[in-house]
């Protein structure tokens, strides 16, 4: 077992600011833009992006949570960990507005799936997009990252470990492998 920081909070910083820029440069204006953290730590790398916005072009964005947690189904001889929503709380209308989803990391992208339903059942945005800090490949289904803070190919075995001040005392992103 080891593990390596690979992403130290200089870096990770440098990261969601290039993310803040390119969310400016692809919209005309950011008024019509809410986001929409995936619990437990995409809820504070989309509160640091909504800091970083306002610092930026002076405006208040709003912020979601999706709390989405892995459904085990351990009565088949293949295990099936599908994720589902646990709790929901986007106190703002999506209409007519684009929804950017904010993850930590993005692996099989089942997780971005059950989101998209989430938040289809809240209402009828014109468009949704992703954000993610680290991309670290094996997707199982057709969803990709609008904006990446990091791609790092890692093994399935590996573990890509992001911490958050807010939760873990530091920021940095770490690899641990078997
Ligand atoms: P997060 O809630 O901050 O995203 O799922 C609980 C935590 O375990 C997650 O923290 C995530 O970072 C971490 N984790 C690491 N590998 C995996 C994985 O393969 N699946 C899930 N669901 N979580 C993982
Ligand atoms: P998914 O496989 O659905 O794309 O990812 C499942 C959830 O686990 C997502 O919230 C994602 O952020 C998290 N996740 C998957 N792999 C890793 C990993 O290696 N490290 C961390 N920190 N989170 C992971
Ligand atoms: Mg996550």
């Amino acid at each position: 077992m080891s593990e390596k920081e690979i992403i130290d909070k200089m870096t990770m910083s440098r990261a969601l600011t290039r993310i803040t820029y390119e969310i400016i440069e692809r919209h005309k204006g950011i008024d019509d833009i809410v986001l929409v953290g995936i619990k437990t730590r995409g809820i504070y790398l989309a509160k640091r992006i909504a800091e970083r916005l306002k610092q930026l072009e002076g405006k208040d964005i709003p912020v979601g949570e999706l709390d989405i947690t892995l459904y085990r189904d351990d009565n088949h001889e293949i295990k099936k960990e599908e994720p589902t929503i646990n709790d929901t709380n986007v106190p703002f209308p999506l209409e007519n507005k684009e929804v950017i989803l904010i993850d930590d990391v993005i692996f099989t992208g089942r997780t971005i799936r059950a989101a998209l339903d989430a938040i289809m059942d809240l209402g009828r945005p014109d468009k949704i997009s992703l954000a993610v800090l680290v991309d670290r490949g094996h997707r199982e289904l057709p969803i990709r990252a609008d904006y990446v803070g990091k791609n790092i190919p890692t093994s399935k075995s590996e573990q890509i470990i992001v911490a958050v001040e807010e939760v873990d005392g530091h920021d940095g992103i770490t690899i641990k492998k078997d």
